[in-house]
């Protein structure tokens, strides 16, 4: 069991791993400063992990599925134990929402909403473990064949900065219903939740080895990870270009991969649509955590005949935006790091530049420190669908408005990106509603309405450069198993 369980959060200043049950340093004992977003003052430290502790974390997990009693496990005990984890993620509820906004910038209140989602993670694929089965499939006479679904062995989950404590629980919930065991390597920027959960899951009972918790840069550890022999699968959320360099690695040893890629999301406003409803849920959806979320609906694509109503609706709500602390309850925190900031304010400026009207312009709260990498939300009019700011994704509180004629145009602007991520399409049209929904190449599509609750249950996912596999409900549960077919000869 690991050492030192009842630390509390609050006075830890140097975070350790989390390696077949116990606390590590990194064997170098190098260490990663964590910085709060929201003043840009360090307040604690990770390890910085190389190729040793990566190595150190892999073949804990692999004894832990070889010769631990977790794969053999009845598949309801490893889901009483996820559900457990979420019971005990329930009691520190406030402590964790506390943590993750801290070390991210983000208001309290989204660290409260990303907890909720990750019990619930829990308790759905704690729920799920043991309904997930194989079939009898009609063979030749003489013959009974059937199938079953086995874990892949070790997953390596190698996860973002945006939202630590949800794609984690996702991933963790998924993998180890399924029987696997996982090395997860958050992002160097926001590790600590991460850490905690680890704790937590050796005190809810998970055996050692099971769930490694390993901190490092992305091109030490996670390179390492993604590229190391024992690792029989990985999945992996963050941008296409590190996707790329992993599925690179993965491929080195064959192995298979999940990849979460980030979007370009649209969201179609018809002239029957309800305004009303539509206008909070348009904006929040590029405000939720700042715009660095994947599924940020960053592109609205208005017909032409409410245009002007919308976007003077938009920009209305847009002037009175305000980002700020962490702990200050405003409508948005702070970008993620100063490379962040920097990403964000000069897409702005190049589009500026090239004369793209900016039409409304939050603010940053008078009293957040000077320190803290803020960025006054913006709204752009009357984009060209070929400008930068229309494909690439920017993660960041930047809304593009686009005018449409008709449904073709406005489904052909949808589709006018790399990625495929979400789209939203609103319409009171119930004929319309599914021939656009079908129509767009999203991997979830949502009719007057945009990423509602948590999403648990959905499969998540997308279609080009956003990615493939999916996430998320029983979808999820396949991707993190393989068809074994098994044939009987008894004639
Ligand atoms: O992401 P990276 P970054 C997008 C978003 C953002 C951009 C850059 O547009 O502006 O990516 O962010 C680990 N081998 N998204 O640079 O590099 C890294 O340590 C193995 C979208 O932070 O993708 C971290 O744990 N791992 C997105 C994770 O990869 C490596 C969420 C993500 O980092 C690695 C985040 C390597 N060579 C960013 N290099 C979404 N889809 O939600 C880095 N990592």
């Amino acid at each position: 069991m690991a050492e030192n369980l009842s630390r509390v959060v609050a006075q830890d200043k140097d975070f350790l791993n989390i390696v077949n049950g116990r606390h590590v340093a990194a064997s170098s004992h190098e260490t990663i400063a964590v910085v709060c977003p929201s003043d840009g003052v360090a307040f604690a430290t990770i390890p910085a992990c190389n190729e040793h502790d990566v190595d150190r974390a892999a073949r804990a997990a692999r004894e832990a599925f070889d010769h631990g009693p977790w794969s053999r496990m009845p598949a309801f005990e490893r889901g009483r134990l996820l559900t457990r984890l979420g019971r005990l993620i329930e009691q520190r509820g406030d402590e964790l929402a506390a943590l993750e906004s801290r070390d991210t910038g983000k208001p309290v209140r989204q660290g409260r909403a990303d907890v909720a989602a990750a019990i619930r993670y829990y308790e759905f694929y704690g729920g799920a473990a043991d309904k997930i089965h194989g079939d009898t499939i009609p063979f030749l006479e003489g013959y009974t064949a059937l199938t079953l679904r086995e874990p892949h062995g070790v997953v390596a989950g190698i996860i973002p900065w945006n939202y630590p404590l949800q794609i984690m629980a996702r991933v963790v919930g998924a993998a180890l219903a399924m029987g696997n065991t996982l090395v997860v390597k958050p992002a160097e920027d926001a590790s600590l939740s991460t850490i905690r959960i680890g704790e937590l899951a050796l005190e809810a009972g998970f055996p050692d080895g099971v769930l490694n918790v390993i901190t490092g840069y992305g091109r030490q550890a996670g390179a390492a990870l993604s590229a190391h022999p024992g690792i029989d699968y990985v999945t992996f959320t963050g941008s296409p270009a590190t996707g790329t360099a992993i599925q690179q690695a993965a491929a080195g040893n064959n192995r298979g991969v999940t990849m979460e890629l980030g979007g370009k999301s649209p969201q179609i406003v018809f002239a029957d649509a309800d305004i009303g409803q539509a206008l909070p849920v348009l904006v929040n959806a590029i405000i939720q955590n700042g715009g660095q979320t994947c599924s940020a609906g960053s592109r609205i694509l208005i017909e032409h005949s409410i245009y002007d109503d919308v976007a003077a609706a938009i920009s209305e709500r847009f002037d009175r935006l305000v980002a700020g602390p962490h702990d200050a309850d405003l409508d948005l925190g702070s970008m993620i790091n100063p490379a962040q900031k920097g990403r964000v304010e000069n897409y702005v400026r190049s589009a500026e530049a090239a004369g793209i009207e900016i039409i409304a312009r939050g603010s940053v709260h008078a009293d957040a420190p000077v320190n803290g990498f803020y960025v006054a939300p913006v709204l752009f009019g009357s984009v060209d669908p070929l400008a930068s700011i229309a494909r690439e994704e920017i993660f960041g509180p930047v809304l593009t408005l686009f005018a449409f004629g008709d449904e073709q145009e406005a489904i052909k602007l949808a589709n006018q990106t790399e990625y495929g991520l979400v789209a939203g399409v609103w319409t009171r049209d119930g004929a319309r509603q599914h021939r656009v929904a079908k129509r767009v190449r999203a991997g979830q599509v949502y009719v007057n309405a945009y990423g509602a609750g948590g999403g648990v249950e959905l499969p998540f996912g997308g279609f080009k450069k956003s990615g493939h596999g999916r996430e998320k409900g029983f979808e999820a549960l396949y991707d993190m198993s393989a068809t074994k077919t098994i044939v009987f000869r008894h004639d």
